[in-house]
C-alpha cells in the first residue's frame, strides 16, 4: 500500500511539473513524451529513464536499445512484484513492444530505461541526449529531462 501511495504522490508531482518541462519527439508514427530522469546521489551505479511512448499507426513498433552518452551502457527494464511481494527487476531482451494505437508509459515501478555505470550524477534541472533505437521508426534522439530526487526510487534494492 505503502508503494500504491508514493507512485499517486509521483504522479502528482509529475502532472504539477509538466508545464516546465513539457518537451515531445516524433518519428514516424511514433511520438515520444516527456523523457524524464532522476537525479542521482553521488557515486550511483545506475540511473533510470522514463518517457510515454504512443504510437499512431496501424502496426506495432518496438523499443530495443537505448543509447546515451551519460552512460557506459544501457538496458530497457521491467520492474514488477514478484511473488513474494518484492519489488525486482529484469532485463527486456526484446525490448518493449508499443502496440498500434496504443500508449506505453515508461515510469517507476514498471517499464524503465536503465543507464548503467553513469559517468558523472544527474543534476535536477539539467538535461541529457539520448537515443532510442525502434524496429521500424529507426533512432530516435530525445532529451531527458532531469528531476528531483524526492519520491519513489524505483530502484530501491536494485544490485546492478
Ligand atoms: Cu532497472
Amino acid at each position: 500500500m505503502k508503494f500504491i501511495r508514493s507512485i499517486a504522490l509521483a504522479g502528482a508531482f509529475a502532472a504539477f511539473a509538466v508545464p516546465a518541462f513539457a518537451h515531445d519527439f516524433a518519428a514516424g508514427d511514433l511520438t515520444i513524451d516527456h523523457p524524464w530522469s532522476r537525479a542521482t546521489p553521488e557515486g550511483a551505479r545506475v540511473a533510470a529513464g522514463y518517457a510515454s511512448i504512443t504510437n499512431k499507426g496501424s502496426d506495432a513498433d518496438r523499443l530495443i536499445a537505448v543509447r546515451s552518452d551519460i552512460a557506459a551502457s544501457s538496458d530497457v527494464h521491467e520492474m514488477a512484484v514478484d511473488g513474494n511481494g518484492v519489488m525486482t527487476m529484469r532485463p527486456l531482451a526484446d525490448g518493449i513492444e508499443i502496440p498500434a494505437g496504443e500508449e506505453v508509459k515508461l515510469e517507476p515501478g514498471s517499464f524503465h530505461i536503465m543507464f548503467m555505470d553513469p559517468a558523472k550524477p544527474l543534476v535536477e534541472g539539467e538535461s541529457f541526449a539520448g537515443t532510442l533505437v525502434f524496429e521500424k521508426a529507426g533512432e530516435v534522439a530525445v532529451e531527458f529531462a532531469v528531476e528531483g530526487m524526492a519520491g519513489p526510487s524505483g530502484h530501491s534494492g536494485h544490485n546492478h
